[in-house]
């Protein structure tokens, strides 16, 4: 389905991937795509069939470039591209979004597209990645969360190393500072490699998937004693639900559970 020309939704059984749709612009940022990603996620976490959301770029030279940089805008004052950008907070849709969300990145993923991976829960990249986050050679900071994110996920000292200087990190630098996780066997193997990780997160119980995705997300932002006390919630949430009696009877059945989020 295209929610716009730059923006695809693929459903494949309980994964619903979001497409960037710009192969020719490496994927850049345009105000389709800035409209679309909240659209494409508002569906998908709302439709019941899907587990898990992957976001992934068409096309073979990258994830994303980043801001259109050949984009055309109107002279504007500071006041006016802050209401602009405040207006859209489009990678904030993907905090809204109670599914897990993982970012398949190969080839470029720069800038902006370097801030919508961080926003993601698990970043999985295929060897031939290249990140950077070029924004002050643009005269710029990052304006989509990079700032902010990027040290939560890497430590700040990693963060303003890339931050400063702008560099180009490949897949095995990446790896060695924490900014993915996984990196699979060859770039055209990414997909099928997503595809495995999301199934294998999509056969767990939903209702606790999501629990456990908003208490570690949480953690982040709360004092310890708050976010313990936030997972001692949902863990008593979860304690009388129909999977946890079916994963124990699964277990002493020796067959592998079927969860229904009840
Ligand atoms: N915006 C618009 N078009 C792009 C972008 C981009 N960010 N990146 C690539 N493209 C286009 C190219 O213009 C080219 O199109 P065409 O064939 O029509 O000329 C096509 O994609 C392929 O790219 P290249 O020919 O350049 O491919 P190379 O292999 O030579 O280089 C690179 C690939 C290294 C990725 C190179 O394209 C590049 O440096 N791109 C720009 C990366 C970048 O700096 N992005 C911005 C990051 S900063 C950010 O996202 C927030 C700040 C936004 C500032 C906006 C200022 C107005």
């Amino acid at each position: 389905t295209a929610i716009n020309a730059s923006v695809l939704i693929e459903r494949d059984g309980k994964i619903g991937w979001v497409v960037l749709n710009r192969p020719g612009q490496l994927n850049a940022i345009n105000d389709e795509i800035r409209i679309g990603i909240p659209q494409a996620l508002e569906l998908l976490d709302a439709d019941k069939e899907i587990r898990i959301i992957v976001f992934r770029g068409e096309g073979t030279r990258g994830f994303c470039a980043g801001a259109d940089i050949k984009e055309k805008r109107a002279a504007e004052t500071s006041i006016e591209v802050r209401q602009r950008i405040e207006k859209k907070r489009w990678i904030e849709a993907l905090d809204k979004v109670g599914k897990p969300i993982i970012a398949a990145i190969h080839g470029y993923c720069m800038g902006g597209g370097m801030e919508l991976a961080l926003a993601c829960d698990i970043r999985f990249a295929a060897p031939d990645v290249v990140f950077s986050v070029p924004e002050t050679g643009l005269g710029l900071i990052p304006g989509g969360g990079g700032t902010q994110r990027l040290a939560r996920v890497v430590g700040p000292g990693h963060a303003l190393d890339l931050l400063l200087t702008g560099d180009r990190i490949g897949a095995t630098e990446a790896k060695n500072i924490g900014l993915v996780t996984r990196v699979s066997s060859s770039a055209e193997l990414l997909v099928n490699e997503v595809r495995e990780l999301a199934l294998k997160i999509a056969s767990k119980s939903p209702a606790a998937t999501m629990y456990v995705k908003r208490a570690a997300r949480d953690a982040l932002d709360l004092d310890l004693k708050t976010g313990l006390d936030l997972e001692l919630n949902l863990f008593a949430l979860l304690a009388p639900t129909m999977d946890v009696k079916e994963a124990a009877l699964a277990f002493s059945e020796k067959r592998a559970p079927v969860f229904t989020g009840s």
